[in-house]
This record gives C-alpha cells, sequence and structure tokens, in this order.
C-alpha cells in the first residue's frame, strides 16, 4: 500500500523481526506487558513522536481494548477497529447477546440478560431445562463459564461462577442458557465500513482446541453446506448491520449436530486464524482493515471462495509434556515453502523466544483444491519444517493430521480431550 510503519516493542522484543522490518521502531518498555504493550501513554507517546496517522493494534493486548480506541481518537489517532462503543458493547457477553437477538440472530434459549441472583437464576434453569451453562457476562473465550448438570448443583456452581468473574474481571454478572452438548465451533469472517455495507468472507472451522487454545483451523468447514453457510453467513451480516460496524470482525456459532447454529461472541478484532480465510478468498484482509480505516467504503458482493486452507499453529510448547511452555533459543529453523505453502513468523535461527509472552513462534497454513490434497499437503510442509533448540507442537500436528476421525471430518469442540498422542522420544537437537 506504500504505508511507513513504526513497530513499538518491549526490551524483550529487542530482536523480533517485526521491530527490523519496520521503517522505525519505538521502544515502550520492559518486558512485562502492563509496562510496555498495555502502556496507552506511551503507544500514544511513539505515535506522536514518530508523526503516525494510525495505530494498527494486532490481535492481543489491546486489539479489543475500548478506552485505547477512545483515547487514540482522542488525540486524533484513527485506531484500525471499530469505535470504542461497539468494542464495549461487544465485549459484555450478555449485552452482545441480546444486541444479536434483537437483531434477529439466533441464540441459545436463556436468561434475559443477566440474573440478579442465584435464586433467579436456578428458577431460570429449570424453566429452559438442564444442563445449563452459567457464564459470566465480563467474560468470553472459555473464561468464567460452569456447566450445571442437576438443579441441586446450580446455587453453588453459579456462585462459584460469579465470585470468579468479579475477582478475574471486576464484575460478577452471569447469565444463564442451555448447555449445548459436543457443538462444533465455527465462526464468519466480516469486514464492515461503518457506512453500512457488510462483506462475508465464509466460516473457518475452530473446533479443534485443547483449553480453549486454538491448534488447527481450516476453511471450508467440513460440515458447513453453501446453503448453511449462506445462512450463518447473513446471520452474521444482520447483526453487524445492527451496531453499523466498521472493521474486520468474527462472530463466533456454536454448531450442533442438527445443523442448528446459535451465536456466542463477537471478536472485533483480526483473528490468529485470519490466514486460512486470506487464502481461500484470495485477498488481504489487513489491507481491507486500513482500506476502511481510510474511509473506503465497500460494495457488498459475494465473496468467491475457491479450494481449501489449514492452518496449524506452532507453539513452543512440548505436546508429550501437557503442551508445557518450551521457552529458549531456536537453533535451526528452516520452514517450508513451495506452491501453496505460507508461514507467518517472526523468528529465525538463533531467535531467543522471550517467556513472558505466548508461545505462538509461526502459523503455517497450506491451500490445495480439496480438503484431502490439503492435509496431504500439511502433513509434507510438517515433515519439512526444522525448529530445533526448543520443542513444538509440530508432532502433535503431524499425528493428527494422520488421525481417520480427523481426516473424515469427524469431530467436534471434544475431539482433542479423547486424542491421545502416541510417545514420541522427543529429544532437543
Ligand atoms: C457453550 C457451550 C455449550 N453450550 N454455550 C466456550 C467458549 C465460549 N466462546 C463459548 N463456549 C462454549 N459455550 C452453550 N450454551 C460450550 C462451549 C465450549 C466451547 C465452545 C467453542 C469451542 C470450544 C469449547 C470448549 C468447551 C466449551
Amino acid at each position: 500500500m506504500g504505508l511507513k510503519t513504526v513497530a513499538v516493542y518491549s526490551t524483550a522484543d529487542r530482536d523480533s523481526l517485526h521491530v527490523r522490518f519496520a521503517d522505525e521502531a519505538v521502544c515502550i518498555g520492559p518486558p512485562a506487558g502492563k509496562d510496555s504493550y498495555l502502556r496507552f501513554d506511551r503507544i500514544i507517546a511513539a505515535a506522536e513522536v514518530t508523526g503516525a496517522d494510525a495505530i494498527h493494534p494486532g490481535y492481543g493486548f489491546l486489539a479489543e481494548n475500548a478506552d485505547f480506541s477512545a483515547i487514540c481518537q482522542d488525540h486524533d489517532i484513527k485506531f484500525i477497529g471499530p469505535a470504542p462503543e461497539t468494542i464495549r458493547l461487544m465485549g459484555d457477553k450478555s449485552l452482545a447477546k441480546d444486541t444479536m437477538s434483537a437483531a434477529g440472530v439466533p441464540v441459545v434459549p436463556g436468561s434475559d440478560g443477566v440474573v440478579s441472583s442465584a435464586q433467579e437464576g436456578a428458577r431460570i434453569a429449570e424453566e429452559i431445562g438442564y444442563p445449563v451453562i452459567v457464564k459470566a457476562s465480563a467474560g468470553g473465550g472459555g473464561r468464567g463459564m460452569r456447566m450445571v448438570e442437576k438443579p441441586k448443583d446450580f446455587v453453588s456452581l453459579f456462585n462459584t461462577a460469579s465470585n470468579e468473574a468479579l475477582a478475574g474481571f471486576g464484575s460478577g454478572e452471569c447469565y444463564v442458557e442451555k448447555f449445548v452438548s459436543g457443538p462444533r465451533h465455527v465462526e464468519i469472517q466480516l469486514l464492515g465500513d461503518g457506512k453500512g455495507n457488510v462483506l462475508s468472507f465464509g466460516e473457518r472451522e475452530c473446533s479443534i482446541q485443547r483449553r480453549h487454545q486454538k491448534l488447527l483451523e481450516e476453511s471450508p468447514s467440513p460440515v458447513v453446506s453453501a446453503e448453511l453457510r449462506a445462512q450463518m453467513s447473513d446471520a452474521a451480516i444482520k447483526g453487524a448491520k445492527a451496531v453499523n460496524y466498521e472493521g474486520a470482525a468474527t462472530v463466533e456459532f456454536l454448531l450442533d449436530d442438527q445443523g442448528n447454529f446459535y451465536f456466542m461472541e463477537m471478536n472485533t478484532r483480526i483473528q490468529v486464524e485470519h490466514p486460512v480465510t486470506e487464502e481461500v478468498a484470495d485477498c488481504d484482509l489487513v489491507e481491507y482493515q486500513i482500506r476502511v480505516a481510510q474511509g473506503e467504503g465497500i460494495s457488498e458482493r459475494e465473496i468467491k471462495l475457491e479450494g481449501h486452507a489449514i492452518e496449524c499453529r506452532i507453539n513452543a510448547e512440548n505436546p508429550f509434556k501437557n503442551f508445557s511452555p518450551s521457552p529458549g533459543t531456536i537453533t535451526a529453523f528452516h520452514p517450508p515453502g513451495g506452491h501453496g505453502v505460507r508461514v507467518d513468523t517472526h523468528v529465525y535461527t538463533g531467535y531467543k523466544i522471550p517467556p513472558h509472552y505466548d508461545s505462538m513462534i509461526a502459523k503455517l497454513i497450506v491451500r490445495a483444491r480439496t480438503r484431502e490434497l490439503a492435509i496431504q499437503k500439511m502433513i509434507r510442509a510438517l515433515d519439512e519444517f526444522v525448529v530445533e533448540g526448543v520443542h513444538t507442537t509440530i508432532p502433535f500436528h503431524q499425528q493428527l493430521l494422520r488421525d481417520d476421525r480427523f481426516r473424515r471430518g469427524e469431530f467436534d469442540t471434544r475431539f482433542l480431550e479423547s486424542f491421545t498422542l502416541e510417545e514420541k522420544n522427543d529429544e532437543l537437537s
């Protein structure tokens, strides 16, 4: 796009590739997030001294922080993302659900907003029928939830959820809904221009997760038909239009085994797994984010989706030791290449993984004509991928992609609970 870039970094990230590749780089503090990447004042100061017009918040730290978005606005710096009010509304999971429901998006039957007491929650649970799930309004992404199977457990589990939420997020407000058993996690990628136009880029299948951390994502989902895709896209677009959405958004749905789908959450950032959508839609979503932030409108149309894309998250974790973090120095790094193979990474041979942040060190994305060919290509790419000096999730993916149930597309969000890794001698070399 011909735009100049400024990187911000903490002292722990001095040697990260984004620092070298940006036109300028500004150090904003010591390793701890709260002293650097979460410091509004330092980030705004970095933008001001370098004359930056806009801030792209990435997908972590301040990407869904309404107050930061508002502070950017106050300083005449464009926050690349939605308005602060939209981030705040979608951050309140109960209000977000009510807003989507009012817009005609299917939601899971449950309480009308937050419940005022455990006793009221128990009455509602009786009405909707067990099992139910209690969710913290300030939670999300799997944090602050309790499944309740029997009436006698309700009050105690509700109070646990509420107290945890109060301690963790500063608000104990909870809502109650019917528990959907063994759902898939399927999400719709959207882009809005803030002028009433919203595009859908189809779905991503994200059911391969462990403790709410996604490990593999793909598009299309092996179980989503063209008809279901159109229905889910229409619902997501209706929801985004109801809040006059600007920027990239992901609408998360639970999909049950009957083909019913229910709104869960709207993420107001670009997500880690956006490359699988870029590959099947043949587009650059970050470019689109910047274009709409510059005020460009979009013309509504059907986005053509072609072929199949898969992303494997390569984390510095030991899959044979319960995915425990494995920071340290990468002594050899050879990413795979070839047609339809993409590696997004900030690391290289000699890079020292700091222990302070997320363990993801690369995303390996492949694209091919069919799911079967994409799986084959991913297996080849994983087998070629050399990372030495730290443990990685590569051996996990190598086994997952060879699993019969995975290959048949027969899995839901519980899949990894019963997936047993075959012990491999994974000595560090
Ligand atoms: C649910 C559910 C079952 N029923 N809601 C977890 C993350 C958050 N976005 C929503 N989550 C769930 N909500 C009802 N009514 C099951 C989950 C859930 C889940 C969802 C998506 C992906 C993985 C999951 C793992 C466990 C539970």
